[in-house]
């Protein structure tokens, strides 16, 4: 194990670019919003100045009305589409002038990041004073979803592109694109020179995603005309369990420290609202679990997909509740030469083990749903997921996701997508670590 251990701190630090960390070389070579939280968890293991420095780097490119970027261009590279030319953030007027960044986002997971970095500090009072230094802006961050991304008071928010939901395909965006009439755009690839194309979205994703964007940049990224005019358009239960779990962390921290009453006060009336109208409207009972809305078509989306179980993350069902979906969890996704777990339902014909968000295992969903599961009680589950991660890494190595069918692991095999991915070594250190804890 302390050799896995080692390994994973080679990964991050071969990927460390001075102040932050790439996800993965050549594939991803910028700064991601999401990647950098996890990241920080790992960094936080063995050095935590890095890990600040990661937290610190991306907050520096927070735009003036609390949106943070899911790219940061810090530096140049031409091995990755869509660039900065491309995203054109600019073009809102609250971007930040001195970073290049993409003008969407993603899941708001530095809330409970700064938690976890406090779990794993061994000095207390400089990880304190570094979440004084910082939390007020992701405190900003909250704000700005609940007052642009939430059009209808509902305490939910949207998302308005499926690279802001972090799962790219899955197929549980399929309905929403076969009702765009995207045009065919002229572009050059860079992904698919890294990676198995057959590992990867198609061409005909590429251009739905790139469509979105060409309405959001019209309209110069505002959130107002977004929400009225764009095709897509998603609650989503991945991103809002982030984003209430984030708000508990930041609750538990305005209170460790002791500061920003005010702050506390309105956190924790948008979490109360916000976990609310996730039980009562992402709950679908037919099928057991927590599913997206379609606030564009105005429709539930009844497929399951890993994000489904992630509320239990954010401890947003009930025991009941809970026990339903891990019923459904064991049901879909718990075959016994499987391992888990898949990002997509395998029982439904939709499902890919090896296309990316349909179907293979990613670690960061694993993470999730290990800590999730052990909140609520579920163990034995929760060690499966938890060991089925480690085997896995251990087998073939820090790929970006997993083949879930486990006949298929021999000493040659390979992972998906990417290698040496970041937030893959960073959770390992992670999930390793506590085993040497009492
Ligand atoms: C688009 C960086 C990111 C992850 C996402 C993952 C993938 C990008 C891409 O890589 O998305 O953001 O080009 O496919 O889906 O979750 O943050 O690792």
């Amino acid at each position: 194990m302390k050799e896995l251990v080692k390994k994973a701190i080679k990964v991050l630090e071969s990927n460390w670019q001075g102040n932050f960390t790439i996800p993965c070389k050549g594939l991803y070579p910028f700064q991601w919003n999401w990647d950098s939280g996890f990241i920080a968890i790992g960094l936080a293991h063995f050095d935590m100045t890095k890990a600040k420095k990661e937290i610190s780097t991306l907050l520096n490119a927070q735009w003036g009305n609390g949106f943070i970027p899911h790219i940061i261009f810090h530096n140049e590279s031409d091995t990755y589409f869509p660039g900065p030319d491309y995203h054109c953030a600019h073009l809102h007027p609250h971007a930040s002038n001195k970073y290049k960044s993409s003008g969407i986002t993603q899941p708001p997971v530095i809330g409970f990041v700064l938690q976890e970095l406090y779990r794993i500090a061994t000095n207390k009072s400089d990880i304190i004073r570094y979440i004084e230094e910082v939390i007020d802006k992701v405190y900003q961050n909250h704000k700005y979803f609940y007052e642009n991304r939430d059009p209808f008071n509902e305490g939910l928010v949207y998302i308005y592109h499926n690279w802001e939901s972090g799962t790219d395909n899955s197929p549980v965006w399929d309905s929403i694109f076969e009702k765009i009439n995207s045009p065919e755009y002229n572009f050059k690839r860079r992904d698919t020179a890294h990676v198995d194309p057959e590992q990867r979205p198609s061409k005909k994703e590429y251009d739905h995603y790139l469509h979105i964007l060409e309405i959001a940049k019209k309209h110069h990224y505002d959130d107002e005309k977004i929400a009225e005019l764009s095709p897509f358009l998603v609650q989503d239960p991945l991103f809002n369990s982030m984003l209430i779990k984030s708000n508990q962390s930041l609750i538990e921290l305005y209170d460790l420290i002791g500061k920003k009453q005010e702050n506390m006060a309105q956190l924790k009336k948008w979490q109360e609202k916000s976990i609310r109208a996730f039980n009562e409207k992402l709950f679908d009972e037919e099928l057991g679990a927590y599913i997206h809305y379609d606030l564009r078509n105005n429709k539930s989306i009844k497929y399951i997909s890993s994000s489904s179980f992630t509320p239990l993350y954010a401890g947003i069902p009930n025991q009941n509740r809970a026990l339903k979906m891990v019923t459904t969890l064991i049901e879909k996704f718990g075959r016994e030469d499987n391992y888990l777990c898949a990002s997509f339902d395998p029982t439904s014909n939709k499902y890919n083990p090896v296309k990316y968000w349909r179907g293979p295992i990613w670690i960061n969903i694993n993470w999730m749903l290990y800590k999730g599961l052990k909140n609520y009680g579920f163990n034995k589950l929760a060690y499966q997921v938890k060991n089925d991660s480690i085997e896995l890494v251990e087998k073939i190595g820090f790929y970006e996701y997993f083949d879930p069918r486990k006949e298929l692991y021999t000493n040659e095999s390979k992972g998906l997508g990417g290698t040496d991915f970041s937030w893959t070594a960073a959770l390992i250190i992670d999930l390793l670590n506590e085993n040497q804890m009492p």
